[in-house]
């Protein structure tokens, strides 16, 4: 079955160009300039006035994470199809390891979630949450099994934390197997310890949550992971940036010629403390802030947190732009923390917005249109091992392909835009000038005429190689 794409803008990390794109069942077979062929296609897609890219890349979610007595409510089915709509056609989620559970177990936990639940393609990036000898033994296959980063939280202590001696030891594993450290970089003992006396206060109401997460803490950790990653000469990947003293670390790290990459997230480059969770003392005892409720935490716009994470995407100290997609609903699961903030699990659902979300930057005058492919989509490609199978539209590809409508409108609400398992949408209001129009997956289409034509069956496991972004 071939189909082929006319008309349209092709628009790669490198630049853009009027070209027809030809998709013979699931790869991209050949790019021509308009009109100059007559190939006979099966299907014909008009794509004049539109753009042509690749699909979105979201390496960062968090489907069914167990996470303060309940589990993020997205499943595997919901929240691909979710990605489907917002044009994703690719995501990493999280294998999560918890102390004394086994790697190969918690590995072998998440594909039996993911396989034949996903509209999309997927991955899975492990989590050693429990670093001992087992664990680190246990990492050596992992590359062979196409799973060639992993992540460590320097928060949470008691569930997923470790400590500086645990982070060298893997460091030092990762070095020798080529793999990508990822870093929850936040001082969460110290966390703990502020969190507890503003309760004592009685400050207890979602704002505090942001409080009790400096952004000191945030910049402390940063560096302390750069450092430790200098220490044992291995490459280091912060995830969701949001303090601009954080992102300084980076800059600095990188500056030097290290090997330090991150991503910011959405959240963080529109939505704020102030805003969102109340600055006002009025406002300070409401529980509507529980929507925003993720770590890192949202952190004040007076301060200039939001402009610098834009800036710092368009000097490339941020590479990419993942979700943290990590949705719960208010009922039953942020209303678990209505009189402690500390009990209200964390985290934002946007993995259906992160291409809209960025391309409005485009609009606003922020990223150009080749540097917004590159951070939705190229980047996440390389830096985690699968650029030219995803990522880019060439010859060769996997016909992964989103129709992008720069003259369409997108109203988010949970209402009217929503396929995310949530009872609410922490983008609820904003409106993005510009639309997914289709979105395609190895040649499949997902989304059309406003339908959805996928299937829970359709996703496979993306086998990822070492890390192609390294210097
Ligand atoms: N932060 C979140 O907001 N949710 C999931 C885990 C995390 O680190
Ligand atoms: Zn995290
Ligand atoms: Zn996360």
């Amino acid at each position: 079955m071939k189909t082929l794409i006319t008309n349209g803008t092709v628009i790669n990390a490198t630049g853009t160009a009027q070209a027809d794109v030809l998709v013979d069942a699931e790869k991209i077979v050949a790019l021509f300039s308009p009109g100059t062929t007559d190939v006979q296609a099966d299907h014909v897609i008009n794509a004049a006035g539109k753009y042509v890219v690749p699909g979105g890349i979201d390496a960062h979610t968090h489907m069914e994470m167990p996470f303060g007595g309940t589990y993020a409510s997205d499943t595997f089915e919901t929240g691909t199809r979710a990605a489907a709509w917002g044009g994703t056609t690719s995501i990493i989620d999280f294998a999560i390891q918890k102390q004394g559970e086994r790697v190969q177990d918690a590995l072998e936990t998440w594909h039996g979630l993911a396989a034949g639940n996903s509209a999309v393609d997927y991955s899975f990036h492990q989590v050693i949450g429990g670093v001992d000898d087992e664990s680190l033994k246990a990492m050596e296959s992992l590359v062979d099994e196409g799973v060639s980063s992993y992540k460590m939280f320097m928060a949470y202590p008691g569930v997923f934390y470790a400590d500086d001696a645990q982070i060298v030891r893997a460091m030092q594993k990762a070095r020798e197997l080529g793999m990508m450290t990822m870093m929850h970089a936040e001082n969460g003992p110290a966390i703990d310890v502020l969190a507890e006396q503003l309760v004592a206060q009685g400050k207890s109401t979602p704002y505090y949550h942001g409080l009790a997460r400096a952004w000191q803490m945030e910049e402390e950790a940063t560096h302390r992971a750069i450092m430790l990653a200098d220490l044992t000469d291995t490459p280091l990947y912060i995830v969701h940036v949001g303090a601009k003293q954080a992102l300084e670390q980076i800059a600095w790290a990188r500056d030097k010629g290290k090997n330090v990459f991150a991503e910011t997230c959405p959240q963080y480059l529109y939505l704020s403390l102030e805003k969102q969770l109340g600055a006002s003392s009025e406002q300070w005892g409401d529980f509507e802030g529980a929507k925003w409720v993720c770590s890192t935490p949202l952190r004040a716009e007076s301060e200039g947190h939001q402009d610098a994470m834009w800036q710092g995407l368009r000097t490339n100290d941020l590479q990419m732009v993942s979700t943290d997609h990590c949705p719960f609903c208010m009922k039953d699961q942020k209303e678990l923390g209505k009189d402690d903030f500390r009990s209200i699990p964390n985290g934002i659902g946007s993995i259906e917005h992160r291409v809209d979300l960025l391309y409005q930057g485009v609009v606003d005058g922020r990223i150009s249109l080749p540097r917004w492919v590159e951070l939705i989509s190229t980047t996440p490609a390389r830096m985690f091992g699968m650029y030219g199978k995803k990522g880019v539209i060439q010859p060769g590809a996997d016909a992964d392909i989103v129709i992008y409508d720069p003259n369409g409108h997108t109203s988010i609400g949970v209402e009217k835009t929503h396929h995310m398992n949530m009872d609410y949408s922490a983008w609820e209001g904003f409106e993005i000038e510009g639309h997914v129009d289709v979105t395609m997956s190895r040649g499949k289409v997902l989304i059309s005429d406003g339908q959805y034509h996928g299937t829970k069956s359709h996703g496979q496991f993306i086998k990822r190689g070492l890390s192609q972004a390294l210097i």
